[in-house]
C-alpha cells in the first residue's frame, strides 16, 4: 500500500474503531451524510464547489494530544508514513480565558491532488510541561518523569512507519500489521487510572489530566465534514443529541463560505477503571471525549484573515471575484475551454482575465484549523478553565520549536495556498499565450 492507500485505510480504521467507542459519533456521522445528500440533490454541482461529494463523505479530521518531545516526533514519523505532513503553529496558551497548556500542529496532505483524493488530519497537540503559568517547578518535574516512563507507540510499529516513509509504501501483510498497530495506539485504554495523580493534574487543567494523567494517548474527537452545518446542527437537537452553545467561526452568510466553521456535541461521561488512594480499585467515568463537526470555505490570504480577525465576515466582499481580486481568498484559476473569439487579447491582471470571460476560478478549500475556535472546542468540553498563574513568564514555543521536536519542517498554511494559487495562473498565462514580464 502506497502512503495515500495507508492515509485512506487509516482513516476508515479510525472511524471505525471510534464509532464502536462513542456511538454518538455514528449518529453524527450519520447525520452528516444524510444532510450532506440532501444539499446535493438541492444545489447540484454547486454543492462540489469545495470539494467533490466522495471526498467530503470520507472526510475526517482527528485531535489528539500528547506529552513530550519525543513523543511528538514519534506523532511526526508515524503520521509521514501516511503522507501527512504538520503544517501551522497554533499555541492556544494564549487564548484568553479559554488558554489550554498546549502547543499544536496539523499533520496533513499539502499536495492538492492528495488532499482530493483523502485529505486525513490530525490536529496534534502537546503539553507545555514547563510553563509555569500552569506547572509550578515540583508538579513540572513530576509530570515529566510520569511521561518519561510511559510507550505510547510500540516499537514494531514506530520501525514500520520508517520503512513505510524510505520505500513510499509497504506490502500487504506489513501495511494491515502497521494499520492494526497505529489503530490501536489511538484506541481508549482500559488501564487503572491513579486517582489522586489524575485529580491533582486536573486541578491545572482537564487537558493536563487527559495527557499526563494516563499511561496512553488516543483519539480526542474525529470530526466528519458536512455541506451545511445549520441544518445539522438543528438536526442533531431535534434527535435529542445536546450541542455546544454556538456554532464557531465565521457566521453563515450570503456569500462565498470561507475559512472554518465547527461545532461539538458535550463530551460523554465513558467509564474507566481508577485505583483509589487505599489501593481499592473502583469504577468512574471521565469526560473528555466529544464529537465534532465541522464546514469548511475558501482559504483567506493574510489580509482576508487580518480583515476577518480584525472584523468579522461584514467586510469581506460577497462574491467569488470580490475575495479573488482584492487577494482577500486564494483561488485557482483554469482557462475557459471555447471562448467566443472577440478580437480581444487577455491581459495578465486577474480581474481583466475573469471579466474578460477568459478564466474561471475555483475556490482553494481552507485546509487548516482557526486558533480561537480550537480553544473554544477545548473549553466548550472543560469542566473549568486552566488554573493559571499569569504572573509567571511562559515558556517559548513557535513553529521552530515543534521543527526542532520533529526534526522536520512545518510548512507554512499561506505559502502552500499561495503556490497552489501561483501555479495555476502561471499555467494559465502559458495557455493563452499571455507573456508575463520579464522573468527573473
Ligand atoms: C483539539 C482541539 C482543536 C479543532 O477542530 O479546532 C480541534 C483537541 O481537543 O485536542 O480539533
Ligand atoms: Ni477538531
Amino acid at each position: 500500500m502506497r502512503s495515500t492507500e495507508l492515509r485512506a485505510a487509516f482513516a476508515r480504521a479510525l472511524s471505525e474503531m471510534y464509532g464502536g467507542e462513542v456511538p454518538a459519533y455514528r449518529t453524527l456521522v450519520e447525520v452528516a451524510a444524510e444532510v450532506n445528500q440532501e444539499v446535493l440533490a438541492a444545489q447540484g454541482p454547486a454543492a462540489e464547489r469545495l470539494g467533490s461529494i466522495a471526498r467530503v463523505t470520507e472526510e475526517r479530521h482527528g485531535a489528539i494530544r500528547v506529552g513530550t518531545r519525543d513523543e511528538l516526533r514519534q506523532v511526526g514519523d508515524l503520521f509521514a508514513a501516511m503522507g501527512m505532513h504538520p503544517v501551522g503553529f497554533y499555541d492556544l496558551r494564549e487564548a484568553g480565558p479559554a488558554a489550554v497548556p498546549v502547543v499544536s500542529s496539523a499533520f496533513r496532505p499539502v499536495d492538492a491532488d492528495e488532499l482530493a483524493t483523502n485529505p486525513f488530519r490530525v490536529f496534534v497537540s502537546v503539553l507545555a510541561t514547563d510553563d509555569r503559568r500552569f506547572f509550578p517547578p515540583d508538579l513540572q518535574a513530576e509530570v515529566e518523569s510520569f511521561l518519561a516512563r510511559r510507550t505510547l507507540f510500540p516499537p514494531e510499529l514506530l520501525d514500520l512507519a520508517a520503512r513505510a516513509e524510505a520505500d513510499g509504501a509497504l506490502g500487504g501483510a506489513q501495511a494491515a500489521r502497521f494499520l492494526d498497530l497505529a489503530t490501536g495506539a489511538f484506541a481508549l485504554s482500559p488501564e487503572l487510572i491513579d486517582r489522586a495523580w489524575y485529580d491533582r493534574l486536573e486541578q491545572v487543567s482537564g487537558v493536563a489530566a487527559d495527557i499526563g494523567g494516563v499511561t496512553s494517548t488516543h483519539v480526542n474527537h474525529l470530526t466528519p465534514r458536512v455541506l451545511d452545518i445549520d441544518l445539522l446542527y438543528a438536526r442533531m437537537q431535534s434527535r435529542g443529541v445536546e450541542m455546544i452553545d454556538e456554532i464557531q467561526g465565521p457566521p453563515r452568510t450570503d456569500g462565498p463560505a470561507v475559512l472554518l466553521r465547527q461545532t461539538s456535541f458535550r463530551a460523554l461521561a465513558e467509564p474507566r477503571l481508577f485505583r483509589a488512594a487505599d489501593g481499592s480499585v473502583g469504577r468512574g467515568a471521565l469526560r473528555v471525549r466529544f464529537g465534532e463537526v465541522e464546514a469548511r470555505g475558501v482559504a483567506l490570504t493574510p489580509a482576508g484573515r487580518d480583515s476577518y480577525d480584525a472584523t468579522g465576515v461584514e467586510d469581506l466582499p460577497d462574491t467569488e471575484r470580490g475575495l479573488a481580486v482584492a487577494e482577500l481568498a486564494y483561488y485557482t484559476v483554469a482557462p475557459v475551454r471555447d471562448r467566443p473569439a472577440d478580437g480581444r487579447a487577455p491581459g495578465s491582471d486577474l480581474s481583466a482575465l475573469v471579466d474578460g470571460g477568459w478564466v474561471v476560478l475555483e475556490p482553494v478549500v481552507y485546509e487548516d484549523f482557526l486558533p480561537r475556535s480550537a480553544a473554544g472546542i477545548f473549553r466548550s468540553n472543560l469542566a473549568h478553565d486552566a488554573a493559571s498563574d499569569r504572573t509567571q513568564e511562559g515558556a517559548h514555543r513557535d513553529a521552530a520549536w515543534i521543527e526542532g521536536a520533529l526534526d522536520r519542517p512545518v510548512h507554512d498554511l499561506f505559502s502552500l495556498y499561495a503556490a497552489q494559487r501561483d501555479a495555476s495562473v502561471a499555467a494559465t498565462l502559458r495557455t493563452l499565450g499571455v507573456v508575463t514580464g520579464a522573468s527573473s
